[in-house]
Parts: C-alpha cells; structure tokens; sequence
C-alpha cells in the first residue's frame, strides 16, 4: 500500500509539469520567442531563464483587500507530528527561538517577541501550489534582510537553507526544509511572516513564522521554520538538493 507521502509525491509530480506551463506559462509567454521552447520541457523557469525574462530585484505582484481569498487553505503539514513543537505550540511559541546559524559572524536566537519587535512589512500577494491551486493572502512579518544584517552572513554564504519542524515520514523523519539563494534572501518581499489576513499566523500555515519568497511556487515557502542556516552548498544536509520536495526531483528555482 502506498502511504500518504508516496501518494502525495506522485500527484505532486503529475500536476508540476502542468502547473509550471499555466503559472509561469500565461503570464510570459507573450514576453520572448524562444520561451515556448523552454516550456515544452515541462518544467518551471530555470534560475538562469528566470533573470533572464525579469531582473533580479523585480517584485512579485502586490494586490489589494478587495483580492483576498475568502480564506487562505493549508496544504502539507498542517500540524507537525513532533512533540517539541506541539509543546511549544500548546505555550503560545513562548518558549520557541528562531535560531540563525552556519556562516554568519553573529550566530542568533530571536523570540516570537523579538521578531516582532523588529521592522515590518505587510503584502498582499498570490501563492501558487504546483497542486493547482492559488490564493491571495495578507502576509506581515520581519524582511529576512533584517534578520541577516543582524546576523552577519560570511563572505562565502550562499544560501539561506530553512529548517522546519514538521517530520514528512511518520517514523519522525525526512523533516521538511527548503533554501534559496542570496539574491532572494535579501530581495525587499522576502519575509519571516507571523500574521496572515491580520490575525496570528495560524498553526495550519506554519505558525509560529512561515517564509515568504514571492517570485516562487509554495513549496518554497517553508512553514514551521525553526532554525536559518547560512551554507555555501547543500552537501551536506539531507539528500543534498536544497529542500525537501527537491531531494525528490523538484526544481530547485521555482520560478513563477
Ligand atoms: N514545513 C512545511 N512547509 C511547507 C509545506 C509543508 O508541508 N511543510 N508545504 C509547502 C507547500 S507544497 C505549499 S503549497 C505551502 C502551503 O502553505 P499553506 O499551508 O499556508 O497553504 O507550504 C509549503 N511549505
Ligand atoms: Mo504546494
């Protein structure tokens, strides 16, 4: 019998190819001769294709209030079967630390408290699942840039690899994390959201602090997100492809 994750793989494998054409298909397709080409393989913008088609610091799409979902749906995880963290989740995260570590000259622990004490941003914008589906949300939290600049990252940091909470297998293992480069870790719409809508970011979508990198599909945007690594390659953490879904033969850059 297949479990839950294997069947979750196979429909995720099966709906990427075509999520990828229709997200970053409509909207680009006008823009090059060649980018067709790229499509017909059946897969999402390449990190090199990416920059490009849009530059770099372009932002992704904001919305208004009139846009909102009636309501944002969780999809994955919606509670980590972990027990630290249903601990820390049943205390209000009063005890949970963002921990930020790897190559940084100044290795941190940050409170819920702490977080939100610093800079914010609010966004609206759409999440794309390559499950098919979208939504529009409010997002507010700290810019990762602000986090870094504490942090200090080294001269050879070259991605911010995430690490989650949530187990994938049921043994306890495989937890979910997720990376993206620099350009993106400093980019003005990447955030460590704890509101959603306006309210407390629900356990369901990631609570106590979830990544928002915009001009990506949603399974980089990591939920439960526990600790912040600064590697100079994924060598050495899990299957060695940069996140979860990736060890399993996703694009790395999800372009959308
Ligand atoms: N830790 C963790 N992060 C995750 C996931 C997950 O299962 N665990 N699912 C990903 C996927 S595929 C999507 S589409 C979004 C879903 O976010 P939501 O639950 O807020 O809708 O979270 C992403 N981040
Ligand atoms: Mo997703």
């Amino acid at each position: 019998m297949k479990s839950p994750n294997e069947r979750r793989r196979f429909v995720l494998r099966a709906a990427a190819g075509f999520a990828a054409l229709v997200t970053a298909g409509c909207e680009r397709l006008s823009r090059s001769e060649w980018f067709p080409k790229v499509l017909a393989v059946g897969e999402s913008l390449s990190s090199g294709a990416q920059h490009l088609i849009s530059p770099r610091k372009s932002m992704a799409q904001e919305f208004s209030e009139a846009d909102l979902s009636p309501q944002f749906r969780s999809n994955g995880t919606s509670m980590p079967n972990d027990p630290g963290y249903q601990a820390l989740a049943a205390n209000a995260f009063a005890g949970w630390a963002l921990q930020v570590d790897g190559l940084v000259a100044n290795p941190l622990k940050l409170t819920l408290a702490e977080l939100r004490t610093m800079p914010a941003r609010t966004q609206i914008t759409r999440h794309d699942c390559v499950e098919g589906w979208s939504a529009i949300g409010k997002w507010t939290g700290v810019p990762l840039h602000e986090v870094l600049a504490l942090a200090k990252p080294q001269p050879n940091a070259r991605f911010a690899v995430f690490h989650c909470a949530d187990p994938m297998e049921e043994d306890g293992s495989h937890k979910y994390y997720e990376s993206i480069d620099m350009d993106d870790a400093y980019h003005p719409q990447t955030m460590l959201a704890y509101d959603l809508n306006g309210a407390t970011l629900p356990v369901a979508n990631g609570a106590p602090i979830r990544l928002r990198v915009e001009r990506q599909l949603g399974y980089k945007m990591a939920k439960y997100v526990m600790r912040i690594e600064l590697v100079e390659s994924f060598a050495h953490i899990a299957g060695g492809k940069g996140g979860y879904w990736e060890d399993e033969g996703y694009e790395w850059y999800a372009g959308i």
